[in-house]
């Protein structure tokens, strides 16, 4: 009976451990240019592990944005989060490449953005 009742312990470990693991999303390490990128402005940044280059880039308002993003640092994950734009988190991994569409909001003006994880890593979009 004690061997039964550890052979089912250990394959319900092992399911919630193969589930668990199951539920991590694919990360691509350079992502390929998704559909309906045609006409879109290429907006391409680069997270180093003490900042984000370039740290000022103007967008035109309204329109079709392709972010490539890569994360040129070894160690961190960086995020691109942008609130006042609607800009939800792009997470980047060490190394990663990403290539994100986004639809600029019809606004004009300076908006921050930076990363999340690390507050002091800031950049400023100007939509016009
Ligand atoms: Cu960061």
């Amino acid at each position: 009976m004690r061997t039964v009742l550890t052979a089912i312990a250990l394959i319900g470990f092992v399911l919630i451990a193969v589930a668990c693991g199951g539920g991590q999303p694919q990360v691509v390490m350079d992502e390929p240019v998704p559909a309906g990128a045609e006409g879109a402005q290429v907006v391409e940044l680069n997270f180093t592990p003490v900042e984000i280059q370039p740290d000022k880039v103007t967008i035109k308002s309204g329109a079709k944005v392709l972010y490539v993003i890569k994360n040129t640092d070894k160690q961190d994950d960086h995020n691109l989060v942008a609130a006042d734009i609607g800009l939800k988190e792009i997470l980047v991994k060490p190394g990663q490449t990403v290539r994100r569409l986004w639809t600029a909001p019809s606004k004009t003006g300076e908006f921050p953005a930076g990363c999340t994880i690390h507050p002091e890593i800031r950049m400023k979009f100007t939509f016009q």
